[in-house]
């Protein structure tokens, strides 16, 4: 099965949305396995954002991510991966189709309110950034039988 790490960025947790959120890829039938709340430090939020390193939104983009804390989850599934990038919707808020994570709740690409991984190879990498091995639990799920 598919991990991807999703966070619910400072603006998310700051207007109350965590559980809204967490339910829109629970419901979906996506599976947590690990999460915990953090303040994203400078030198965590570099490395998590390494590939924007020198785009001219990136200092922004680690003044916002360190601004106040996230909650970091590890959602497992079948296309875990595609199906949080569906659900989560276009980068841009503004742009975010309704009934997407981004188009129902933002309006402001510097406030965009989750991230999630984008491929399997940047899950894994991103996973061990904000997770040991010992954090994230395997278990079964009855309803799992009803899912797939
Ligand atoms: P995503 O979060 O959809 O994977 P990304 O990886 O391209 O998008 O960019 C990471 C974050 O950086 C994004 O969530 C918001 C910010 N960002 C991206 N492009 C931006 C831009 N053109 N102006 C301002 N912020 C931007
Ligand atoms: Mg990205």
């Amino acid at each position: 099965m598919e991990r991807s790490l999703v966070l619910i960025k400072p603006d998310g947790v700051q207007r109350g949305l965590v559980g809204r959120i967490i339910s829109r890829l629970e419901q979906k039938g996506l599976k947590i396995v690990a999460m915990k709340m953090l303040h994203i430090d400078k030198d965590l939020a570099g490395r998590h954002y390494a590939i924007h390193r020198g785009k001219p939104f990136f200092d922004d983009l680690v003044d916002f991510i360190t601004s106040s804390p996230v909650i970091a989850i590890v959602f497992q599934g079948k296309n875990a991966v595609e199906i949080i990038r569906q659900s989560m919707g276009d980068t841009d808020p503004a742009r975010a189709r309704s009934g997407t994570i981004r188009g129902d709740f933002g309006v402001d690409i510097g406030h965009n309110l989750v991230h999630g991984s984008d491929s399997v190879e940047n899950s894994s990498r991103e996973i061990d950034l904000f997770f040991s091995a010992q954090e994230i639990l395997s278990y079964d799920r009855d309803l799992d039988t009803w899912i797939y």
